[in-house]
């Protein structure tokens, strides 16, 4: 009998109540055991698991996973709010939160139109500064975050979200001061910073055969100009009817063949009703609260619970099918009630888009992947 086993029989002759999801643990196969051999199994990880506030969600993400990435304290906001002022605090933390629990652990991400603080790319006056304070700015936001995280973040995603849903590029701030140039500079200062980390491009709706054109276009200019790139990142906020099985395994295939892994970075399905169709994630998108667009607030109908798990199923039997060309698989968070779509595009909502629920325990779908991994 393990040290672990013995100490949940202690606590259960005590009477202590344990939770479900760490009887559940004990002697079954996990997420990450079970698809040690296919790819990498993470989550985002947010603030209140990071300081051990959620200390079962803290467990629950030790356990089951073996990459994680900050959901939100490695944003330029969160890290740099100051032209002359980091804050690595939180940043620091999650960090060590990944190397004490032995997970590869991914930085999120370098540049990025949103969350992006109003110094980086204006002046005082709120005027565009000029393409070369605006390198000299990158340059050195990269250097300082991919250098102190050097040896101890696997891969950063570089840019994030800089192309349009048709293929053309987003007009962000960066892109009305240095037009497209400002991709493959990036990639070059990450590089610089830190020749061994894997890099990353990331965005959303990448089923969309526009999307996967415009990224598809990038990859091979990136590659043509000699520079580094390992990986595109698939989103993936999912809903019930979008985006088909199909069309994102074009995708998935699409961005293999430019030359690069695919990593599957942010996923999470949505089932509730969408106030408008395909918004992807943009974050800036926001609808005021009506009760009949928050119809499961005391929990999930069982048949809609079941189709949820079917669809997810069959994204996992995909990402399976592809494990040779999927380096990692990374849900947006980890419980139900850590979800970003609790409060997006709709605040105050009740949504079901992950694989643990919100007493921590696994779906359905869960025992599926472990299952269909081992085959
Ligand atoms: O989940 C994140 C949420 O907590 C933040 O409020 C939001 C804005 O920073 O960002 C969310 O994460 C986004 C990710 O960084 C990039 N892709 C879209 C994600 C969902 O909006």
């Amino acid at each position: 009998m393990s040290t672990k086993e013995l100490l949940i029989i202690i606590l259960l002759m005590s009477g202590t109540v344990l939770p479900s999801s760490l009887i559940r643990a004990q002697g079954q196969t996990t997420l990450s055991e079970a698809l040690k051999d296919c790819f990498l199994i993470g989550t985002a990880v947010n603030e209140q698991q990071i300081i051990d506030k959620d200390t079962l969600g803290a467990q629950l993400i030790n356990r089951q996973f073996n990459a994680i990435v900050a959901e939100n304290c490695m944003k330029s906001q969160s890290l740099h709010p100051e032209e002359n002022r980091y804050d690595f605090g939180l940043s620091d933390r999650f960090v060590e939160f990944g190397e004490k629990n032995g997970q590869t652990i991914i930085g999120h991400t370098l540049i990025w139109h949103s969350q992006l603080p109003k110094w980086f790319c204006t002046d005082e006056e709120g005027n565009n500064i000029s393409p070369d304070i605006l390198k000299k700015r990158m340059k050195e936001h990269i250097t300082t975050v991919v250098k102190r995280y050097k040896g101890r973040v696997k891969g950063w995603d570089v840019v994030n979200e800089a192309i349009e849903d048709d293929g053309s590029f987003r007009k962000s701030k960066f892109y009305e001061i240095l037009g497209e140039e400002y991709i493959p500079l990036a990639f070059q200062y990450a590089h610089e910073a830190d020749p061994e980390a894997e890099l990353y491009y990331n965005d959303y709706s990448m089923a969309l055969p526009g999307k996967r054109a415009g990224v598809v276009k990038l990859v091979k200019e990136l590659k043509r100009r000699g520079l580094r790139i390992d990986a595109v990142g698939m989103q993936s906020h999912f809903s019930m009817n979008w985006p088909s099985v199909e069309e994102f395994e074009k995708s998935i295939i699409a961005f293999a063949e430019a030359g690069v892994k695919v990593m599957i970075t942010e996923l999470d399905m949505t089932v509730l009703p969408a106030p408008k169709h395909n918004i992807g994630a943009e974050v800036s998108a926001s609808f005021e609260y009506q009760r009949s667009m928050n119809p499961y607030p005391k929990g999930l109908p069982e048949k809609i619970a079941m189709a949820w798990n079917k669809r997810m199923e069959s994204f996992f039997a995909l990402f399976l099918k592809h494990k040779e060309i999927i380096s990692r698989v990374n849900l947006w968070g980890a419980t139900d009630k850590d979800s970003w779509r609790n409060n997006w595009p709709i605040k105050g909502r009740t949504d079901y888009p992950l694989l643990f629920d919100r007493n921590y325990q696994p779906k359905a779908v869960v025992d599926f992947i472990i299952q269909k991994a081992q085959e």
